[in-house]
């Protein structure tokens, strides 16, 4: 139809002037540019009819958006952080009662229940209100740790986009990310300049509050980024990964002298606060008690605590940290809490109500996020674990929330879901191999591979460093030991090391000193010559770069999807992932004034070369998109 128009256009039959045809005319280009992308989003919308793996598609109802007084003015944390500064709020905080609240719904919740699947559609659904009703709260963790690959990887979208709507729709809210200190939010040490530019990037487009760790608890690599994120100006977090058990009389080696000298540590390195990072929710209650009184004595700076419900003791653990001084909590909406999650906030919430420690939540407003987000939630079914109860085996396994439904769902992939027993002691062994050393992402990840290379291996504690002398390892157990996750406390055990690496030298530095200078500008260059972007301003080319050089398959995956179906951010999630059932519609804005209405009617039988032919129509015309059947 675009051809048709322009041969027919008076100007173009004249044979006039060629180049400024298009100024002048520009809505046939328009037109063009539409048809285009109505085009591919309805072969992406057939793709996901034909080839989508989630399974056969339900009833879904559309989305709620959570309702909020609009005319209400919102005075948030925000507010008080533009105007104090970093530590100028920080120290407000330390000499409050309340006890502060950080709503991880929009990041760990969602990436320890659903996979990180979360789209930005849904996340940023719930933004306006999020930003209305946790006025009293500290931050909303929203950003970081395994979003930032997920997002690019399977939901093709950009996490800059995400962080972006987010920051605008959240003008009075701290927004929070986890940092993975050198590792980013990837898997292993980038170079120095990629992380510190990272940090910048991050900060420039809305992070306000960064959680840094480091996997290994190792401060030598935290300095860079601590420093870095220190010079944006934002509010930064040390964090410490909690593992073992303080109240344990076996415990000689994660002590709570150990946490008190590296929470002093991270407090001369000039952090803002210091978090307790109990990623697995290995705190126990009376631990937090202990942990936390102790710590409030040795401190100077707020502290935040972070756990998760995996044993079903999340909540308790919180209210003993709270009756002994913890300033900030790590909870999440009631319908995105529990289980691998973080503790319920509306329980928390209920709990302290009246109290001197009262969060200023209101138990109304945190209901109706969590409608919103339950009902949201019922789309990503099929990214939830099989987890349906606590499970106290945790404290034993010491396997962390995420991965454990992660390493579920790659046991049953392996065909063996009754060998998850065996795998879990596995898990423990692997760690004992490895030095028993903390857990998170990435060194949970050499654990988890570890333990599944023993398994289809039939190696075991006793038989490793015989049996298993030959073998080539998983990567990740390989850039453990060469010292690519950083040096762990207590050092590398030697001899399975040697095994391990054969040839390879070991580090005993920090990777990412060693490690050259990745040139974005070169990478800046290359992307711009391949991909057919929209936006090439300078800022937007450094998001862009450091993406690739964070990801790049992740990345170049993503531009090229972008260029065969555009931007496929504003489907509804159900049609994202499950594409339209016969009969179904679905209604999507392109642009601004451009909207279709999609309805898909029906498919062919496959032709010789396995494509078949999807009818829909779109605002009311017939169109066909030819669809290969990949199953
Ligand atoms: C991450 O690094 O993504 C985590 O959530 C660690 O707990
Ligand atoms: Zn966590």
């Amino acid at each position: 139809p675009f051809l048709i128009n322009v041969l027919n256009h008076p100007t173009f039959q004249s044979g006039q002037c060629y180049t400024t045809f298009i100024e002048e005319t520009p809505e046939l280009f328009r037109l063009t540019h539409s048809l285009n992308r109505a085009t591919k989003i309805i072969e992406f919308i057939g793709d996901r009819i034909i080839n989508s793996d989630m399974g056969k598609k339900k009833q879904f109802d559309n989305r709620i958006l959570p309702t909020f007084d609009h005319d209400k003015p919102v005075y948030g944390a925000r507010d008080e952080f533009l105007k104090l500064g970093a530590e100028g709020y920080m120290q407000k905080i330390l000499k409050e009662e309340k006890l502060y609240v950080t709503d991880t719904s929009m990041r760990d919740a969602q990436q320890s229940l659903v996979a990180t699947r979360m789209r930005s559609k849904d996340l940023c659904g719930a933004a306006y209100a999020t930003n209305a009703f946790m006025q009293n709260a500290f931050s909303v963790e929203a950003w970081g740790g395994a979003t930032f690959d997920t997002a690019y990887r399977f939901l093709k979208e950009s996490p800059w986009k995400r962080l972006t709507t987010l920051r605008e729709r959240m003008p009075n809210t701290l927004i929070q990310m986890l940092l993975r200190a050198s590792n980013a939010v990837g898997y292993s040490n980038y170079p120095d300049n990629l992380v510190k530019e990272f940090i910048q990037i991050s900060a420039e487009n809305g992070i306000d509050v960064f959680r840094i760790f480091d996997s290994l608890n190792w401060i030598e690599t935290m300095k860079l980024p601590i420093e870095e994120a220190l010079k944006t100006g934002k509010i930064v977090e040390g964090a410490i990964c909690y593992t073992g058990d303080i109240t344990s009389p076996n415990e000689t080696k994660y002590t709570l002298d150990y946490y008190v000298k590296m929470a002093k540590e991270l407090e001369s390195l000039g952090c803002h606060s210091i978090a307790i990072k109990d990623m697995a929710g290995l705190l126990k209650p009376l631990a937090a008690k202990e942990l936390i009184s102790t710590l409030k004595r040795e401190l100077h700076v707020p502290l935040h605590l972070h756990t998760h419900d995996s044993t079903g003791n999340g909540v308790s653990t919180v209210m003993m940290a709270a009756e002994a001084g913890v300033d900030i909590v790590d909870l999440a909406i009631e319908s995105m809490s529990s289980l691998t999650s973080q503790p319920s906030m509306n329980a928390v919430a209920e709990a302290l109500r009246g109290t001197r420690r009262d969060t200023g939540l209101k138990p109304e407003e945190l209901t109706e996020l969590s409608h919103y987000y339950s009902r949201v939630r019922e789309v990503y079914a099929p990214f939830e674990s099989d987890m349906k109860s606590p499970n106290t085996e945790i404290y034993k396994y010491e396997i962390p929330g995420g991965q454990y439904s992660n390493l579920l769902a790659q046991v049953t992939s392996m065909g063996s879901p009754d060998d998850f027993e065996a795998i879990k002691g596995l898990y423990k062994d692997a760690n004992d191999l490895l030095g028993n050393i903390v857990k998170v992402t990435p060194t949970s990840k050499a654990v988890g591979d570890l333990a599944i290379f023993m398994y289809k291996n039939g190696l075991t504690k006793d038989n490793i460093l015989t049996e298993g002398a030959g073998l080539s390892y998983p990567d990740s157990v390989v850039s453990y030991f060469q010292g690519m996750m950083g040096q762990p406390y207590g050092g590398f055990p030697k001899e399975l090391q040697k095994i391990v690496l054969k040839d390879i030298k070991p580090l005993t530095e920090r990777p990412g000193a060693l490690l050259p200078a990745v040139d974005l500008d070169q990478i800046k260059k290359y992307l711009c010559e391949k991909y057919h972007y929209e936006d090439r301003s300078e800022a937007d080319m450094c998001k862009k770069a450091v993406s690739y050089a964070l990801y790049p398959k992740v990345y170049e995956d993503y531009c090229e999807h972008f260029e065969i179906y555009n931007d496929v951010t504003r489907l509804e999630s159900h049609v994202y992932f499950y594409g339209l059932r016969k009969g179904e519609e679905t209604y999507l804005k392109i642009g601004e004034g451009k909207e279709l209405l999609i309805k898909y009617l029906e498919a062919s039988e496959p032709d010789e070369d396995g494509y078949r032919t999807l009818m829909f129509q779109v605002n009311g015309s017939i169109r066909n998109v030819k669809i290969l059947d990949k199953k």
